[in-house]
């Protein structure tokens, strides 16, 4: 009975290591998305804790092969970076820096500012005089320690309303409008050799676009340096908004800046409103129409998905002379932010490789869209 089981296990193990390599040989022989776009813009990939710790070596191998930017989708934000009032915690945003550099690869801090993910004892801030402390020395710290190490910084994160107005946040509140030309300017002391960006959502629509243009005006008219502006990119399928985008492309770049998008996803789930404001919510839990998607996308979304993807690099290459990165808000499906928001637990499937780090049609239409 021994003999036999053991036989049974050797068998086993031997058809296992065949599906693995042939799985090994379907993926090392996919084109790879940065050395096809190579002359055109970067391509980025947001990367969690456990891919900058190298935890999975299947996720290790897609994002070497296909990125050549890496933004750390949360280890840099002012919560995790500075937990305590004066107590750092550079050890996985100093990993992230090994990482790129041993793979020739660079790195966007995000974020400087940013009103969400504050550490607790910030937000719990209330004086002008001790909230322009911790910002002048969070970003003094921070931006000097990887001046010459990281190629960006998104120096300030999601400034604005909707309608263009500025966002009523702790930093608004507390230090007034001009926290953000400020921000800029500290950061551009601390680090001289770091290019300078503001990023937000939905910046492509016009209202929110002309307050984005007029805020960086406000920085280029203080002598302050901006490099670059990043449209985040959190579309919806069947649903992006390509004329906008292109007009943004176009606005953004005549301001003399760099244009990049900067957390690309494409969501295929059903949402009631447009955007990437983590503090908004739907409310309709329980019901499964609204997670359609659980075993897999009909080859129909899927192929919306694909043709959208398609029509965005188009436009992309197109403009290629004003972009200069292209970002994904995470590897696959399974790490998208969009599995949690704004419903928990839902199965999204917003990005180029699915769960098991298998390229979609999409990524295929992706390729195709330099082709052609
Ligand atoms: O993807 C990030 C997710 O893991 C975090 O829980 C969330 C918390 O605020 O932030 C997500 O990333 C956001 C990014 O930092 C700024 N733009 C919107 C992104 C999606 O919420």
């Amino acid at each position: 009975m021994k003999k036999i089981n053991s036989i049974l296990t050797t068998i086993t193990l031997t058809v296992l290591l065949a599906a693995c390599a042939d799985n090994k040989k379907a993926t090392t022989t996919e084109p790879s998305l940065k050395e096809i776009f190579k002359d055109d813009f970067d391509i980025g990939t947001a990367l969690s804790a456990d891919q900058i710790e190298e935890k999975d070596s299947i996720a290790d191998e897609v994002i070497r092969r296909n990125f050549n930017s890496l933004t750390p989708e949360n280890i840099m934000k002012s919560m995790h970076i500075q937990p305590e009032w004066g107590t750092y915690d550079f050890t996985p945003a100093d990993k992230l820096v090994e990482y790129s550099q041993k793979h020739g690869m660079s790195v966007v801090g995000h974020t400087l500012i940013w009103h969400s993910q504050l550490p607790q004892f910030a937000r719990n801030i209330t004086s002008k005089d001790s909230l322009a402390e911790f910002f002048t020395n969070h970003i003094n710290t921070v931006a000097s320690r990887y001046d010459r190490k990281i190629q960006g910084w998104d120096v300030v994160n999601e400034a604005l309303n909707e309608d263009g107005t500025m966002r009523e946040s702790i930093f608004y509140k507390l230090l007034g409008e001009g926290y953000v030309t400020e921000a800029f300017r500290l950061t551009q002391e601390a680090a001289p050799n770091t290019e300078l960006y503001y990023n937000d959502y939905n910046n492509e629509q016009p209202s929110k676009r002309a307050g984005c243009i007029e805020l960086i005006k406000k920085i280029q008219d203080a002598g302050v340096r901006i490099d670059g502006v990043g449209i985040q990119g959190h579309w919806h399928v069947g649903r992006i908004p390509l004329k906008e985008i292109e007009e943004s492309i176009l606005e953004y770049s005549a301001l003399g800046l760099k244009v990049m998008i900067t957390e690309l996803d494409v969501e295929v789930l059903p949402r009631n409103f447009q955007g990437a404001d983590v503090n908004q919510r739907m409310t309709m839990k329980d019901d499964p129409a609204f997670n359609p998607y659980v075993d897999g996308l009909p080859d129909s979304v899927q192929q919306q998905l694909a043709d959208d993807y398609a029509a965005l690099f188009e436009l992309f290459l197109k403009h290629k002379d004003k972009i200069t990165r292209v970002t994904f808000w995470g590897v696959n499906d399974g790490q998208s932010w969009l599995n949690g928001w704004p419903v928990p637990g839902r199965t999204n499937h917003p990005l180029l490789f699915d769960r098991e780090f298998k390229p979609k049609p999409a990524f295929y239409k992706v390729i195709e869209a330099k082709k052609n």
